[in-house]
């Protein structure tokens, strides 16, 4: 070999290496609310981590206030690989992953304590486990948290206080089924039009989690808030396969740990707004019914609960229920 051509091979060896140390991926993630919220919070975790755990060859560009549309376009975008990553309530990972509908029946989790055991043990990763085959990694659970209802009509204790309310849900088939049978009237809506919607009217009421009506501002447009805590709403930050599958195993471990992060930082921040979160709506001008009668809610479902039974599995809902 002459000592030109040689020259030129160490060169662009050197050019690779140096390339390679320095190459800079940037991972564009998506969410619905804004960037103080707990998705906010979540995410800007998720991104420390990763940028930290991987000495900064991976770094994030967020997206919030779903500016790349609703959760359900940015499930698509991430199947499609023109967005890398999306941290998303499972509302309508059920349009995609249909067995993740079952966590997503209403009264099915007792409280926090039980809905996060449940998500981050067998039950989870299984659930975890289905969502490849369906084009999407399912990196970590995060959390959107236990879902209340709004409304700008009247004060909701029992469930004839709702019948008859037009209210809007996400776009899952399971929320849709369980609020039809207490009397309402489902109108299934992305989340972007939500605040519009209420405003104008076009809808009496929604349900959302403490922390998105704090951070969605809905006590602008919404008189009446109500505890019924109806429903868990779990989230989960999910990637693309081509992005993933480019990974080597310890890129692969640093995203999966800087998820697992991001949902324990989610969580708290869920944590946080539930401690706080009343008194400022209050504040903000909502009237607040905390004693909602849980039960009679409870039992209003149960001819719907029979139903998801059938669709879902009584053993696969007891298994969950069984969960200490
Ligand atoms: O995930 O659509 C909804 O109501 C969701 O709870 C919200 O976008 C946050």
């Amino acid at each position: 070999m002459n000592s030109k051509r040689s020259l030129f091979i160490a060169a662009l060896l050197a050019g690779t290496a140096l390339g390679a140390a320095h190459a800079q991926t940037t991972i564009r993630i998506g969410y619905a609310t804004s960037p103080t919220s707990h998705y906010g919070v979540g995410t800007s975790v998720f991104c420390e981590e990763l940028e930290k755990r991987t000495s900064g060859r991976y770094k994030c560009q967020q997206f919030p206030n779903s500016a790349l549309g609703g959760e359900r376009e940015m499930i698509e975008a991430v199947q499609l690989g023109t967005l890398d990553v999306v941290n998303t309530s499972t509302g309508p990972i059920g349009n995609f992953v249909p067995e993740v509908n079952i966590v997503d029946i209403p009264f099915l989790f007792r409280d926090y304590d039980h809905a996060r055991k449940v998500m981050d043990g067998p039950i989870g990763d299984e659930l975890r486990a289905k969502f490849p085959a369906k084009g999407l990694i399912a990196l970590a659970w995060t959390e959107n948290g236990f879902r209340h209802m709004t409304n700008s009509k009247r004060a909701i204790n029992t469930p004839d206080d709702v019948k008859g309310l037009k209210v809007r849900t996400m776009q899952n088939k399971v929320h849709i089924q369980a609020f039809q049978s207490i009397g309402v009237q489902p109108t299934p809506m992305a989340f972007p039009e939500l605040f519009t919607a209420l405003q104008q009217g076009t809808v009496d009421g929604q349900e959302n989690p403490i922390p998105v009506i704090l951070s969605a501002k809905f006590a602008q447009v919404q008189k009446h808030l109500s505890l019924t805590g109806h429903v868990y709403s779990p989230a989960l930050i999910i990637m693309a396969p081509a992005q993933w599958n480019r990974l080597s195993d310890a890129d692969k471990k640093a995203f999966a740990e800087a998820g697992k992060a991001g949902g324990a930082a989610q969580r708290k921040k869920v944590n946080d707004d539930e401690a706080t979160g009343i008194d400022e709506l209050r504040k903000a001008g909502m009237q607040v019914v905390t004693n909602v009668d849980g039960n009679a809610f409870r039992r209003a479902m149960t001819p719907v609960w029979s139903e998801f039974a059938k669709q879902y599995g009584a053993d696969a809902i007891k298994r969950i229920q069984d969960v200490k």
